[in-house]
């Protein structure tokens, strides 16, 4: 059935649909399944994605006709379909009003996923109302925080090095504990890696108990204030709560250095604002493990990493991780730049719409997988600045001389970047940093060839 009459209009424009202010606008790729028209597709899929199905219903009314998601642009060559949703569509809370993000993706990204007559679809961005940004949660602590907790300026208050707990699992809370002490010796953050829990050889209860010790001995001995962020992920959100609520005892007078990850990508919208509201006053850390099953390139279904990182904004995380654009060991390039720049700017340029996020708290990049020293004054340079948390586990438990010598190396290498260096000439200053040289080899012959003759290293 062709319903492109009731779920498509054409002619409206996208920046009049902006300028009132009532709709959700989406950007889809959409192409339909061999033999099956490109707007009767758009169309049924606009229906099925709010007030259809692929038949008429006889208790339709004029109301409903209201709020129905219209098709207002299409390109059936670049596979640009555009639909626009009315706000009255989304779900609102019993208990405050507000939007919560699953009602905006089961709609939006939904039951239009696995329709007979559609090939594929794939959202690359969309638009939020100003009435929409006010509905969201947005994030309560962000890198700033963190940057007043360290001592620092809390705007371009720069670089937070950190590390993830290296092997990913396999340490008893002891050599767990004593990991944390060695970074935290050179380094300013520490991570769970994301399976990290209550492991019965690492039980959580005494793991987070030693970690603790860690930090207070590594600050005694640095001066300087510490961090971590606990994984407190779990299917059952009482156990999640239960994990963080005895993390922050624990951690007593030095639970504003405690931040809580949780699985976000796995464990759904549910499990993140649940973190956000039962502990406002803890860094939420978004780790998205899992992500690439929808968001690779190679997927031409679900959604792009630029749009769960807006989501995550909406959400309330208070940094998520954005990938290394094409300078550590995941997926993603150089453009991917406006992945952080949407969650940190107060107004941005997405792949298709400009977004404004009216005072909106931003969300932090945080920068993982596969980073070390000898890659990052490249990443910063690309990036245009370093206001990031950079978690490097193999770039602090593999330097040669130990994880404090990794997190002193990343720190040299902000350095090296913000002095605008050349960084053979910085490693001839720097011990740490010129160490990573011979860590990483592989690195350094790929990014500084000739840097053994240059560093005199004949190994
Ligand atoms: C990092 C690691 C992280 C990735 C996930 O370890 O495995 O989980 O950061 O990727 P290492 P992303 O520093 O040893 O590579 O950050 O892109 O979500």
């Amino acid at each position: 059935m062709d319903q492109s009459n009731r779920y498509s209009d054409l002619s409206l424009k996208e920046e009049d649909l902006i300028e009132g202010g009532k709709h959700i606008l989406v950007a889809y790729k959409m192409k339909p399944k061999d033999g099956y028209d490109y707007l009767a597709t758009a169309a049924h899929f606009a229906a099925e994605s709010s007030t259809g199905t692929n038949v008429e219903v006889c208790t339709t009314d004029d109301f409903t006709k209201g709020v129905d998601a219209l098709v207002y642009h299409i390109d059936e060559e670049t596979e640009d379909m555009r639909i626009a949703y009315p706000l009255e569509l989304f779900d609102r809370n019993v208990i405050d009003g507000r939007m919560m993000l699953v009602s905006f993706l089961t709609l939006t990204i939904g039951n239009n996923q696995g329709m007979g007559d559609v090939a594929y679809a794939k959202m690359i961005d969309f638009y939020l109302p100003p009435r929409a940004i006010q509905l969201f949660d947005g994030p309560s602590k962000n890198i700033e925080d963190m940057w007043r907790i360290l001592g620092r300026p809390v705007k371009d208050g720069g670089y937070i090095a950190g590390t993830i707990i290296k092997p990913k699992l396999g340490l008893r809370p002891e050599p767990f504990a004593e990991a944390a002490y060695q970074f935290w010796l050179g380094g300013d953050f520490i991570k769970n890696d994301e399976p990290q829990g209550n492991q019965v050889f690492a039980p959580v209860k005494k793991t987070i108990s030693l970690v603790y010790d860690a930090m207070k001995r590594a600050m005694d001995e640095t001066g300087q204030p510490k961090l971590f962020s606990m994984n407190i992920t779990a299917d059952d959100h009482h156990e999640m709560c239960a994990r963080a609520d005895f993390a922050l005892e624990t951690f007593g007078p030095d639970a504003d250095k405690l931040a809580f990850l949780v699985d976000g990508f796995v464990g759904g919208p549910g499990m993140v604002t649940t973190a956000r509201r039962q502990y406002p006053n803890q860094f939420l850390h978004y780790h998205r493990a899992g992500h690439g099953m929808v968001t690779s390139p190679s997927a031409k279904r679900g959604y792009t990493a630029f749009v769960l990182a807006k989501m995550s904004r909406l959400q309330g995380a208070s940094g998520i991780h954005v990938g290394t654009m094409g300078y550590g060991k995941m997926e993603g390039d150089k453009d991917d730049r406006v992945i952080a720049y949407m969650i940190e700017r107060d107004e941005c340029q997405g792949p298709v719409y400009n977004q404004k996020w009216y005072g909106m708290k931003a969300t932090t990049p945080i920068i993982s997988g596969g980073m070390n020293a000898l890659r990052l004054p490249g990443f910063f340079e690309n990036l245009g600045h370093a206001n990031v948390i950079n978690t490097a586990g193999g770039g602090c438990y593999g330097h040669v001389d130990g994880p404090a010598a990794g997190a002193i190396s990343l720190r040299q290498a902000y350095e090296c970047w913000k002095a605008g260096a050349d960084p053979i000439e910085w490693a001839k200053e720097h011990k740490e940093f010129a160490r990573a040289f011979e860590s990483f080899p592989h690195d350094a012959d790929k990014l500084f060839p000739g840097w053994r003759e240059k560093l005199g290293v004949h190994k």
